[in-house]
């Protein structure tokens, strides 16, 4: 491990906790944002990755932690996958403290026309992998989870307000919110904490494509009471807090990182 990527001991807010990371796809990825803000605070952390195209980027973003990190491909849809990723966490960390979920996809043609026009297929599968895959990935972890833990996953603004072309996404994050609440009433007597982080807009892989996004980044710095877009680092940060004993009693709530945007009427 080099002396840069040395968590400062004095602030380890997490330090001695282990945590496990889904949806890094390349530096810009919000998950990698919260990821290096988990190791500053002390955690060691395993990732996974999607699938053999992503294995190099997340490859050389996790190397950069040192070798105690641990790498897996996990296809979220897939339980068979979900089943050998927690098996390889235990065999090698013993427990688990923190885990991430960063992870959604909708079919393209379903975040382009109405939303009225979503077809079986595309609904399905949007929210297999955007929402069911909490619930699951939950299930996972929860034997790990032996000395409580905090699971934090991504959510946007488009789950409870029509945001035009976000379509079957929006009723993907609603479902990720209310998964996030059951699943913290469940999972609230063992001490393991679910919260969402709900992001205004950032520029990844997974906004890049989106037609009218840098209309969108406009809107917020022209609307948003603190007139401007949230900073990756700021993701990270309050991540953070919700993985952090500062959390504590803080349990199924959605909290919004969004530069004030969702308090606006107008
Ligand atoms: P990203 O493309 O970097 O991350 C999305 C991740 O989902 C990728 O790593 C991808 O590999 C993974 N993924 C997709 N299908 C998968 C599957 N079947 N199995 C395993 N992994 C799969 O983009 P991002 O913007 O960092 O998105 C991360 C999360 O943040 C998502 O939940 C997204 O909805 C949410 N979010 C993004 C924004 C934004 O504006 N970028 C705003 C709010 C919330
Ligand atoms: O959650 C998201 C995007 C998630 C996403 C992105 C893609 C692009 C490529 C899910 N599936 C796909 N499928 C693809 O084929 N965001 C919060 C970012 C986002 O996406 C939008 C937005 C915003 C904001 C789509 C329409 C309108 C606004």
């Amino acid at each position: 491990m080099t002396a840069k990527s040395q968590p400062n001991k004095t602030m380890s807010s997490l330090a001695g906790k282990t945590g496990i990371v889904f949806g890094v796809a390349n530096k810009r990825s919000i998950a990698w944002a919260i990821a290096q803000a988990w190791h500053k605070a002390g955690a060691k952390l395993a990732f996974t990755y999607q699938g053999e195209r992503l294995k190099e980027n997340v490859e050389e973003l996790a190397g950069t932690f040192g070798s105690d990190t641990l790498l897996m491909p996990c296809d979220v849809t897939k339980d068979e996958d979900i089943a050998r990723v927690f098996s390889d966490v235990g065999a090698k960390f013993g427990k688990l403290n923190l885990l991430l979920h960063s992870v959604a996809f909708a079919p393209k043609e379903a975040l382009e026309g109405l939303f009225i026009n979503t077809t079986r297929e595309a609904y399905r599968v949007a929210h297999d992998i955007s929402a069911y895959s909490l619930v699951a990935l939950a299930r996972g972890a929860e034997p790990l989870m032996t000395e409580g833990g905090s699971i934090v996953a991504m959510s946007y603004y488009g789950a409870e307000k029509v945001v035009p072309h976000y379509n079957v996404m929006g009723v993907a994050k609603a479902s990720l919110e209310a998964s996030t609440r059951y699943l913290a009433y469940d999972l609230g007597p063992k001490k393991i904490r679910v919260n969402c982080i709900s992001a205004g807009p950032v520029n990844t892989l997974a906004a890049r494509g989106i037609a009218g996004f840098g209309d969108m980044l406009k809107h917020y710095e022209a609307h948003s009471p603190l007139k401007r877009n949230v900073l990756p680092d700021e993701l990270g940060a309050t991540g953070t807090f919700l993985a952090s004993d500062g959390a504590a009693a803080i349990t199924g709530q959605v909290l919004y990182v969004d530069c004030g945007y969702q308090i606006m009427g107008m």
